[in-house]
């Protein structure tokens, strides 16, 4: 029999299992999907899609798409063909074009536009990446939400956390911030300030674990040494947090199981690795690692504990700075690189120059409309698949529900690809197995991915001597001008980054007398956009926000890397604004 079974396909932390039931979508009532969906799969067969194959505006079949996609790989050089595949969907099937480019000779990308500098802090901190499910969250009396906003990335958090103790530190005013217990409205790019001081005024108030220090993290007397760099007056002051903010956060956490839960907020920025290993080194100080309830959540690695059956060894640039132009060929895969990539107008002159664009995916955005193929994608429902998550050990098959005409499967394009330039490639279901051999059935009835700790770091870290390895240096922050602002861009409840309802405002706080409806020119130095304000009082005065996903919000990015992990940083750049 058919099985009903599906999950959800984004780039969303709670990966929700669901039922396909009378051609609707529903959410599962075992396990953390927990009955409730958010509005992208509510609303999900309500997005217009591409129907039909296109070469220069112009509807063409899918095979002679697909006899287009191949004379547009017959390149002299087959490294000037460039393959950049995004996150439109999670699954892990999405990967069988990186085979096919890869084998083919193609290059690839590496880097991040997501969570790779916190990602690098983390490892060079505690020698990996292994993350605090939901389940060890819900063990904890005190979470601390730190650059992390629940209620729109990862809602199925929320009912674990019902009677805790709560600590936001956003600058940003959130639904949760509203809730929580303290609320610390921190001014942008400084939390590795405030990282310092909660370690040190952990060592002054006499906090230490020191057994755990003693066992797994001996150089803190070094790291303490570093923290006193920070002049705590000044600092304190322009950072927008008081002393007796650090004290209710000690206050409330010592002794207690604290889960610090963070999210790509804190390190959109050149150093955002070292953010994230200031967050994990006030973690340590009062011994959070490797006990049930405690530790330190992120985006972790979604595929850890599991392999790929796939072969993608290949040359790659990095999906940041993409120099588009120097390659023949550009196959742009569940991805919107013209709104999503940092600095657009960059991407756009170099995308501009170029012949053959190709772009695979589903809706209509800026770089469908640049594309000279177009190759409808198949939705999730429409093909089988498997997925894991960034947040949680499930592990989800998601088995095909619906027949349809329209557009192409991943697996099956491959196979066409495979298929025309003599590249083997295994059946469809023999690479569906090889994910599927990595689960394990809970009690609840849900799948797991095996390998994977509950309470990760029990032993010690996964460092060389299995001490944590604290930071030796960090940079000092420039304010803002006088002129200036920071730039904030989260993510919106509306969409999933580009896909969906798109935000198009600026928001800003209302001492500043603008208007609501009134265009405002927002510049940095890499460009400028045009949008109109949104006046919310939930922001600071020295900050803007601009949604992930708002059309030419990346106009005003910088596409430089983080100085650890290869990521973008959407937030380092200060913006002025004036009246149009
Ligand atoms: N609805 C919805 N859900 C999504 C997505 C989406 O687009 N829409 N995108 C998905 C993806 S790709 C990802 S990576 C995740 C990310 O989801 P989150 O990790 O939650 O990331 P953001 O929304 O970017 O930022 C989270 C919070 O960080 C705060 N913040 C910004 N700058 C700073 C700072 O300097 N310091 C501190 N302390 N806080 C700061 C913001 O105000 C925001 O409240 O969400 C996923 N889920
Ligand atoms: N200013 C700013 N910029 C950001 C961010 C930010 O917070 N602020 N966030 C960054 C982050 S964290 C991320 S992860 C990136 C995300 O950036 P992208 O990976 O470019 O994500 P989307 O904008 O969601 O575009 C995904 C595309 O995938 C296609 N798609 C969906 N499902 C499928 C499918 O099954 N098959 C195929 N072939 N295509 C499909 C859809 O057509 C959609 O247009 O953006 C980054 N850019
Ligand atoms: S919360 Fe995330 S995983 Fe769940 S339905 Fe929404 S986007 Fe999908
Ligand atoms: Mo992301």
């Amino acid at each position: 029999m058919k099985s009903s079974l599906t999950a959800c396909p984004l780039d969303c932390y709670d990966a929700c299992g669901l039922v396909y039931d009378e051609k609707k979508l529903k959410p599962l009532k075992i396990g953390h999907t927990n009955g409730f969906l958010c509005p992208h799969l509510n609303h999900y067969d309500k997005f217009e899609r591409i129907e039909k194959p296109r070469f220069q505006g112009k509807e063409i079949t899918m095979e002679e798409a697909l006899l287009k996609l191949k004379e547009l790989l017959a390149v002299e050089f087959k490294s000037d063909v460039l393959h950049y595949r995004g996150s439109g969907n999670f699954a892990l099937m999405q990967e069988v074009t990186d085979h096919f480019f890869a084998n083919f000779g193609a290059t690839l990308t590496d880097g991040s536009l997501c969570d790779g500098a916190g990602e690098a802090g983390i490892i060079e901190g505690r020698g990996s990446n292994k993350n605090m499910p939901l389940s060890e969250i819900e063990k904890s009396d005190v979470i601390i939400f730190w650059g992390r906003n629940p209620h729109t990335t990862s809602s199925h958090i929320l009912p674990l956390i019902k009677d805790k103790t709560i600590i936001v530190i956003d600058p940003v005013k959130t639904k949760i911030a509203q809730m929580a217990d303290l609320h610390v409205q921190i001014k942008p790019h400084t939390d590795i300030y405030l990282a310092l001081l909660l370690a040190r005024f952990v060592y002054i108030n006499d906090s230490l674990n020191e057994a755990f220090i003693e066992k797994y993290a001996s150089e803190f007397e070094e790291y303490y040494e570093l923290t006193q760099g920070v002049r705590i007056k000044a600092t304190l002051e322009d950072i927008g947090v008081t002393l007796g903010d650090i004290g209710d956060i000690l206050h409330m956490t010592i002794d207690k199981k604290v889960a610090i839960v963070c999210g790509v907020g804190i390190q959109k920025y050149r150093d955002g690795a070292d953010v994230m290993r200031s967050i994990d080194a006030f973690a340590v100080s009062l011994g959070f690692f490797g006990k049930e309830g405690c530790g330190v959540a992120y985006l972790g690695n979604s595929k850890e504990g599991m392999s790929s059956p796939f072969e993608t060894k290949a040359k790659r640039v990095s999906k940041v700075n993409t120099d588009f132009d120097a390659f023949e060929t550009v196959f742009i895969q569940g991805a919107n690189p013209l709104a999503q990539m940092p600095d657009s107008l960059r991407v756009k002159n170099a995308l501009q120059k170029k012949q053959n664009i190709v772009y695979f995916g589903l809706y209509e955005n800026e770089t469908s409309a640049m594309a000279d193929l177009v190759i409808p994608a198949k939705t999730f429902l429409e093909k089988n698949d498997i997925r894991t998550s960034y947040a949680h050990n499930g592990l989800m098959v998601m088995h095909k529900q619906i027949e349809s005409t329209i557009g192409i499967s991943e697996y099956d394009l491959a196979a066409y690809l495979c298929q025309a330039f003599d590249i083997e490639l295994k059946a469809e279901e023999e690479y569906l197995q090889y994910f599927k051999n990595f689960g394990v059935k809970k009690i609840n009835g849900c799948f797991e991915v095996e390998n994977r700790e509950a309470v990760p770091y029990q032993n010690g870290f996964d460092t060389a001597d299995g001490e944590f390895v604290f930071l030796e240096e960090f940079e000092t922050q420039q304010s803002e001008a006088e002129d200036e602002f920071n730039l904030i861009t989260p993510k919106s409840s509306r969409s999933l980054n580009s896909q969906f309802h798109r935000e198009k405002h600026l928001y800003i706080h209302p001492s500043h007398g603008y208007k609501d409806g009134e265009e405002i020119e927002i510049s940095s130095q890499n460009g400028s956009v045009v949008l109109e304000v949104k006046n919310d009082n939930r922001l600071r005065e020295d900050t803007v926000l601009i949604y992930s996903g708002t059309p030419g919000v990346n106009n005003l990015t910088s596409s430089k890397h983080s100085y650890e992990g290869k990521c973008a940083v959407f937030q380092e750049n200060k913006v002025k604004i004036a009246k149009k």
